[in-house]
């Protein structure tokens, strides 16, 4: 692999920072640069029944649960896991990536399409299994599509492919990641879009934006130290990232310890607005532990959705997202306006809580208000600095679209040009926005752009691009310049200028209330599941929740025993921590965690209704909006306090229910539901299902499985 040897190459010492190329730092991702295309608002390349992928139905007038449309379109995409090293934040890290790129694939898919990934596990140098979960997606009808090892599936093989398939019933924003151990803190994560109604208008989507803590050491050394005798539960993240991206002091490295090749200063992430346009952004909570306070200096944001749920619009200068957990939020450019407007730049912040364990816990990217051309670009940007490049390179999964407009070669590298060009330059400055008008400007024929965002080869026609940007290709040899930073200063005074309660909660409960209004029903079964800490025999320090510490096993997922009517828990392993809800239809879960610990507590296959949270005990009746509580797939239970969920037992399925943080679900933190045993057998499980567990079977038969943690 070419890439892999230059990058020692170029991180030799007395090369300088800005030296780094985006293929160094992330490979083929180009998610933080101005290569990475504004999104439609939904993709065309499908029917449209008055006017719309999904019809006439509305965010505010449909149960998304019962109600969505089915569009018959399959959106391919096809996934080869492979070892790579990358220095995302300037420290070279052996990592785990998706089709070569950190953050991984974008995935695009209107609501009601049927979203296809085929996984290819290349994991070599050593072998490992894999899974792929699709965070949010409820799977009705497809449990055993969820990605859990252990529960719904046998790991994906090394060597082996998996082809996932299933319905997106529900819209908006979330990721997808590695469920195998704590796999995914080494890169196997990406987002995911689903376009669909809204009540909100906005003009220009900027599309995912992932908040993440981020660990130097790989995840497997960092569980051997914890589940070592004697090793402590809790771990430190080195650096935070925005998408992907920051820059860390390579003078912190204990260089006793530590020989990494390191580049203090590597390029932060990049965003462009529209002057005084409307811009969606969807925030993604996808790091290991630490809970993002995210906020933009001089701008309020507009809360229009949590997770899968569209939600009455609420402001608010700073958005708590525990890992997980989504926001979609609105942010009008107009904290600068006039003839200047188009060379303002401001800081987005994402801080990691203080409840949280970080030890360089601030992440920052630069917002320029230049906007974009619609050949993707920075309007302003292009202009001096900017050098020919070479042709296009292209990669597994990218797709290859023609647009309306661009500028040959000059496009490829618009938008890190040198400092010079932006922002405040009005050298080739093509004025505010973006629209038509602005790449009418070049005067240029049509060009053929790579688009690496989507990594979407396969998808029916190609990605639709209706009001979207056509993007620009990336050059990911080209070293990345460090255009001119902000100077703008944070919301407020307090550590980094964001405040920080410290109590780790999500914002208030009152404050958010879905846009369709479902009311609280009475629950069938109500249960206390205490979060408890505990060292075993061997010294070994682990979690137990509702009592037990679980620990899967590989080789016989739980759904499958269920849909062959093994489903009397009694039968089971007690580490597995199962738990058949039988003929429940609604079930309620106080969840009491005593500890000094935050928990992104997260149901598979339901969102659930958050009744109450708080600090200390639940007082038993007072629930916030019973009419139309807030509903999620991840909610916080802050530290010393208590968190009361509900859900409707009407998916079918064998579902997790646990802590988000991928060391406490290593360490045992998860509980399992078994929901309507007797219609899980009656599911016809794709033969396939079997197929991979004797694939994995033959693998571990010659291979010694190195489970050294609870399996997720
Ligand atoms: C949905 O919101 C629109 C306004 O955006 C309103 O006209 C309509 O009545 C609402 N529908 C429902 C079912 O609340
Ligand atoms: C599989 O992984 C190896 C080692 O990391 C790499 O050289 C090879 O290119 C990968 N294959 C594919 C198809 O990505
Ligand atoms: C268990 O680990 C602790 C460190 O957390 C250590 O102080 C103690 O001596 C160990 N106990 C045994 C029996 O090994
Ligand atoms: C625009 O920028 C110039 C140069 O920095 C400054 O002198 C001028 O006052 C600014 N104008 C406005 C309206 O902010
Ligand atoms: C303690 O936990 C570790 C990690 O799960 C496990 O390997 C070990 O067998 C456990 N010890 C006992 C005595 O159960
Ligand atoms: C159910 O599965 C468990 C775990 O594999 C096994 O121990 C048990 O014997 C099975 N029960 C039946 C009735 O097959
Ligand atoms: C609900 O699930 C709990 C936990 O397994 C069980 O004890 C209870 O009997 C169930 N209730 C119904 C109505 O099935
Ligand atoms: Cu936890």
């Amino acid at each position: 692999m070419g890439w892999h040897h230059r990058l020692f190459a170029a991180l030799l010492p007395g090369l300088a920072a800005a030296t780094l190329t985006q293929e160094q730092t992330n490979g083929n991702s180009v998610l933080g640069t101005a290569a990475a295309p504004y999104l439609p608002k939904f993709l065309t390349n499908n029917p449209l029944p008055h006017g719309y992928p999904w019809g006439t139905l509305t965010a505010n007038g449909t149960d998304q649960y019962t109600t969505h449309p089915t569009t018959g379109v399959i959106r391919s995409y096809d996934f080869t896991i492979s070892r790579g090293i990358l220095a995302p934040d300037g420290y070279e890290k052996e990592m785990i990536l998706i089709n070569g790129g950190f953050p991984g694939p974008l995935i695009e898919a209107n609501w009601g399409d049927t979203i296809q990934v085929t996984v290819h596990n290349n994991i070599t140098g050593p072998e490992e299994g894999t899974t792929l979960h699709w965070h949010g997606f409820l799977q009705q009808g497809t449990p055993w599509e969820d990605g859990v090892p252990a529960v719904t599936q046998c790991p994906i093989a090394p060597g082996a492919s998996f082809t996932y398939q299933f319905q997106a019933t529900l819209y908006g924003t979330a990721w997808y990641h590695s469920h195998y151990s704590a796999q995914y803190g080494d890169g196997i994560v990406g987002p995911i879009v689903v376009y669909g109604p809204n009540e909100y208008p906005y003009d220009v989507d900027v599309g995912p934006i992932m908040l993440s803590d981020y660990y130097h050491t790989d995840y497997l050394t960092i569980l051997e130290r914890m589940l070592a005798p004697g090793g402590k539960p809790e771990v430190l993240s080195d650096n935070n990232l925005i998408q992907g991206k920051n820059n860390y002091d390579c003078s912190l490295i204990d260089r006793a310890e530590d020989h990494a090749a390191c580049v203090s200063d590597a390029p932060k992430a990049e965003f462009f607005f529209e002057p005084g346009k409307v811009h969606r952004l969807r925030l993604i909570n996808t790091g290991g532990e630490g809970v993002q306070h995210f906020s933009i200096d001089d701008h309020v944001l507009t809360v229009i959705a949590y997770d899968f749920i569209p939600i009455h619009a609420y402001q608010t200068k700073v958005v708590t997202l525990g890992v997980g957990q989504r926001a979609d939020v609105l942010v009008t450019a107009n904290a600068a306006t006039g003839a200047n407007a188009s060379s303002a730049s401001f800081w987005m912040r994402s801080n990691i809580a203080t409840c949280s364990t970080a030890k360089q816990p601030y992440a920052m990217a630069a917002v320029y208000y230049s906007g974009k051309s619609s050949t993707g670009s920075p309007s302003a940007g292009v202009g001096p600095g900017s050098p020919s490049g070479s042709p296009p390179s292209t990669a597994v999964g990218t797709s290859t679209m023609t647009g309306p407009g661009g500028s040959g070669n000059n496009n490829i590298d618009v938008g890190r040009g040198g400092p010079e060009s932006m922002p405040g330059s009005s050298s080739g400055g093509m004025g505010p926005g973006g629209g038509p008008g602005s790449f009418g400007g070049f005067g240029s024929p049509p060009s053929t752009s790579t688009h690496f965002g989507s990594g979407n080869g396969n998808s029916v026609g190609g990605v639709g691009n209706e009001g979207s940007s056509v993007p620009a290709t990336a050059n990911p040899d080209k070293p990345q310049t460090i255009s001119p930073r902000p100077t703008s200063q944070p919301w407020a005074a307090g550590t980094f200028g964001v405040p920080d309660s410290s109590s780790c909660a999500n914002d208030d409960l009152s404050l958010t209330r879905p846009l369709y209004p479902i009311a609280l029903p009475p629950p069938s079964w109500t249960h206390t599941f205490d979060i408890d800490v505990f060292v075993n025999a061997s010294n070994v320090t682990l979690w137990k929740f509702d009592g037990v510490s679980f620990r899967g096993d590989y080789n016989a997922p739980t759904l499958l025993l269920a849909s062959l009517g093994n489903s009397s828990t009694a039968d089971w392993p007690v580490e597995w921590n199962g738990r058949n809800l039988y003929t429940n239809t609604s079930v309620r879960m106080i969840v009491n965690n005593p500890g000094p610990s935050q928990h992104p507590m997260h149901l598979h296959g339901s969102n659930f209704y958050v009744l109450h949270e708080g600090p200390g005990q639940w007082d038993g009746h007072t629930i916030i909006n019973p009419e139309n509580p807030m509903r999620r797939d991840v909610q916080l239970v802050r530290p010393n306090g208590h968190l009361v969920l509900q859900f409707d037992t009407n998916n079918p399925g064998v579902w997790p229910f646990h802590c988000h943080i991928a060391w406490h679900a290593s360490g045992g933190f998860l509980t399992q539901f078994i929901v309507q045993p007797e219609k899980i057998e009656q599911m016809n499980v794709p033969s396939i299902m079997a197929q991979t567990c004797r694939d994995w079977a033959a693998w571990t038969g010659t291979h010694i499985p190195d489970q050294i943690d609870s399996g997720l």
